[in-house]
């Protein structure tokens, strides 16, 4: 059970996840999929794209080979579960990680309830950080409640407090229910160069445990195409990666887990992966970054 896969984030040597601080948790589910398929290749190809990643960071000056400690768990694997049977499963597998900070790599949006649930305490004081080209607040997708284009809605019902950078592509029904605006921030891509300062200052004043979670087709298919539903219009590497570390580094906020969703393998050559796989990592940098040395909390000794 505690022996690592083959291929582990980074090409780090085996580490056990009793002593892990950091656990990578692969979650190769695509079950909803509505347009391209192959989400179930992401976290394959994400972890074989991160042993060509250099174990210095130069941005954050994190040494990988010096801390934090990195667990690669072994799949949750679909079989013949349930959407709601997967989701429960992956719950159970995140609440029993809650003392470390589990990163999944989907797999299909969906994934982000069961994790999100295993990870939080309760869903009521959780604020979900989301970087998406959809909303993902449908009531109901093709007849189905537990699906990718349904996800957010599900966490907003459950009490989630939910922050969205990049939408250009939902209905009119989840355009009128973000508009109410009963915690729910979307920032749409068309209007994202006005109100970018507001978002990244949102993020950075966000208070008690909060969850990001990445769907890569929030990214403009220039910077990452290898995703089921691409739209075109998305955040560059720069904007994504300063919401990467305004979500780590908000003083007042609890990161308690992340997910990276919705990749797709890349055909040969690999192409994206490694943006993908960089993702991953520039994240486990930012927060190991502001773990070691945290921001002054506003007010602080004032
Ligand atoms: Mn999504």
């Amino acid at each position: 059970m505690n022996e690592s896969p083959a291929v582990r984030f980074l090409d780090l040597p085996p580490c056990p996840i009793e002593k892990a601080e950091v656990v990578i948790l692969p979650l190769p589910f695509e079950r909803t999929v509505s347009y391209g398929p192959g989400a179930a290749t992401g976290p394959r190809a994400i972890l074989e794209a991160s042993r060509q990643i250099e174990l210095f960071d130069e941005e954050t000056e994190i040494d990988f080979d010096a801390g934090p400690r990195i667990h690669t768990a072994e799949a949750v694997e679909p079989g013949e579960r349930s959407v709601e049977g997967y989701l429960e499963e992956v719950a159970r597998r995140t609440s029993a990680l809650r003392d470390r900070f589990v990163l999944s790599l989907g797999g299909e949006h969906t994934v982000t309830y069961g994790a999100a649930r295993g990870l939080a305490h309760s869903l009521r004081d959780l604020t979900i950080v989301q970087i998406d080209a959809h909303a993902d607040l449908i009531d109901a997708l093709d007849a189905k409640r537990w699906s990718h284009g349904t996800v957010m809605r599900r966490l907003w019902e459950e009490g989630c407090r939910i922050v969205s950078i990049g939408v250009r592509s939902l209905s009119r029904e989840e355009f009128d229910l973000a508009r109410k605006g009963d915690r729910i921030r979307v920032f749409f891509a068309h209007r994202l160069d006005e109100e970018w300062d507001e978002a990244v200052q949102l993020v950075r004043a966000l208070e008690g445990p909060v969850y990001l979670s990445l769907d890569v087709d929030g990214l403009d298919p220039s910077v990452l195409p290898s995703t089921g539903t691409p739209q075109p219009g998305g955040l560059f590497w720069k904007q994504a990666t300063a919401i990467l570390e305004a979500t780590a580094r908000a003083p007042k906020a609890r990161l308690i887990g992340a997910d990276i969703v919705e990749y797709v393998a890349s055909p040969n050559p690999p192409g994206s992966d490694l943006a993908a796989a960089k993702l991953a990592t520039r994240l486990l940098a930012y927060r190991e970054s502001a773990r070691r040395a945290p921001l002054p909390r506003p007010n602080a000794g004032a």
